[in-house]
């Protein structure tokens, strides 16, 4: 028989219903024959969902209430029968998503969803869910809950498009109702009443699971099991491919560049900092070096600091963070916001900054030079990158001045005025070298 579960001891409380799901689950999946590599476990947020780590198989821990809506995504790009996915997911997980489970069901996705069902929030501390019964009492809910809870059986048997639901006390062996769900085509789901020793015993001493289940009016039994249509993947023929071989960059210049440089632009948004950003980049990757770009902005992105990561290495990039980078530019006041934490994490390194702000405190070497009076606010992180790789030499002018040129950008900057105005000796009779660099 395979394992599905590490040696590991399980991370739940004595006498947690959550156990009994973990070890059922095992034995199900043994019993229906799987390969571990063959099922993916989604686990939502919640007590329940720290079993991921337990399991063998491959496991995708949601964003809370969202596990049936990443389950979906991964049975739909799977599109394979042979596959098993299974949700776990708690009563908040599933208060918190229910449109999820409902659109599940609607569409048969092929997937089972446990829901774990000790009748509140255990993670947080016991708080009531939707799934609450009356009477129940909780330590935030000492006088116990006035309205029934949700039925989600009898809530998802009403949904058109679902394969099988039934409901369970979890206690003992209940691997072969388990296996029945898991083995149904489409959308199935198994909703295991449970205790949460923890919060649920503690509250309502001396509660008996089988009488709480019968006083809320939940009737243990299988709702549903028949066939439905299951969801299937459109899958779009002659599509083209994502990339083609005019879109390599190719290296066309040399770079002496030993270690791995981590640079990070920061300024404002609507001043040209990702386009900046991303000139380095391929610059850079002309230049025969592996390069990674992130940005990072405000969701209102049209207001507030505009920031951008980019590492370029000879060799291949693993980590891909810049918690330390080794040249900062910041061309302006919301940059500089932004940069702050970073800046003072610095232990050396090149600072440029925009002269019209006040340096702070740094181990970072300083150079200051008046970006935004020279080039104007949008121009100031383009006036920046080209600033900063004159000081630096990271890799060729003429990289960076070719990817630039075949910018739509460039059309309206004036490239002599620039580097006129960089005021460098060095950069006279750069603006004739119109290189372009694709294929
Ligand atoms: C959207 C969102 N809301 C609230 C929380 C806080 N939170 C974390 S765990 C949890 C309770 C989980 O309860 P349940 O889903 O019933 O799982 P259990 O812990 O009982 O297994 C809550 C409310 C969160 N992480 N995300
Ligand atoms: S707090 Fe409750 S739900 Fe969480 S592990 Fe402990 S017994 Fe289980």
């Amino acid at each position: 028989m395979k394992d599905f579960l590490t040696d590991a001891a399980l991370p739940f409380c004595k006498g947690c219903g959550h156990n009994h799901v973990a070890v059922n689950t095992e034995k199900a999946l043994q019993l229906l024959g799987y390969d571990p590599l063959n099922v993916v476990l989604v686990t939502d947020i919640g007590c329940h969902g720290i079993i991921d780590k337990s399991f063998l198989t491959h496991t995708v821990h949601g964003l809370h209430g969202r596990s049936v809506a990443l389950a979906t995504g991964i049975s739909a790009a799977l599109n394979d029968p042979g596959k098993k996915v299974i949700v776990f997911i708690g009563d908040g997980g599933a208060t918190i998503g229910m449109q999820h489970l409902i659109d599940a069901a609607h569409n048969g996705f092929n997937m089972t969803v446990v829901i774990h069902n000790n009748m509140l929030y255990g993670m947080t501390g016991g708080q009531p869910s939707e799934f609450t019964p009356s009477g129940f009492k909780t330590p935030t809910l000492p006088e116990g809950g006035t309205k029934t809870g949700y039925d989600i059986c009898k809530i998802i048997s009403a949904v058109d498009g679902v394969s099988y639901v039934s409901r369970l006390e979890g206690i003992s062996d209940f691997s072969e109702p388990l296996a029945e769900a898991f083995s149904r085509k489409g959308f199935s789901l198994v909703e295991v009443m449970e205790i949460c020793p923890s919060y649920g015993v503690k509250s309502n001493p001396g509660m008996k699971l089988s009488n709480v289940v019968e006083n809320a009016g939940l009737s243990i039994k299988k709702f549903v099991d028949k066939e439905t249509e299951v969801y299937k993947t459109g899958i779009k023929k002659d599509l083209q491919p994502l990339f083609s071989e005019s879109d390599a960059i190719v290296t066309l210049f040399p770079t002496k560049l030993e270690k791995p440089v981590r640079l990070m632009l920061c300024g404002s948004a609507g001043e040209g900092v990702q386009a900046a950003a991303e000139f380095l980049l391929k610059a850079g990757m002309t230049s025969g070096l592996n390069g990674i770009k992130k940005g990072s902005y405000p969701v209102t992105v049209g207001v507030g600091f505009s920031a951008a990561e980019v590492i370029l290495s000879s060799e291949e990039i693993l980590y891909t963070g810049s918690p330390n980078p080794d040249i900062l530019c910041v061309t302006s006041a919301d940059g500089l916001e932004y940069a702050r934490k970073t800046l003072s994490g610095m232990k050396g390194g090149k600072l440029f900054i925009d002269s019209s702000l006040q340096v702070p405190e740094t181990k970072a070497e300083i150079i200051s030079f008046p970006f935004r009076e020279r080039g104007g606010a949008k121009n100031s992180s383009i006036y920046g990158i080209f600033y900063l790789l004159m000081k630096t030499g990271m890799f060729p002018m003429e990289a960076l001045l070719g990817v630039f040129n075949e910018n739509k950008i460039a059309k309206k900057f004036d490239v002599d005025k620039m580097f006129q105005l960089l005021n460098e000796p060095w950069a006279e009779g750069m603006s004739d070298k119109k290189m372009t660099v694709s294929k």
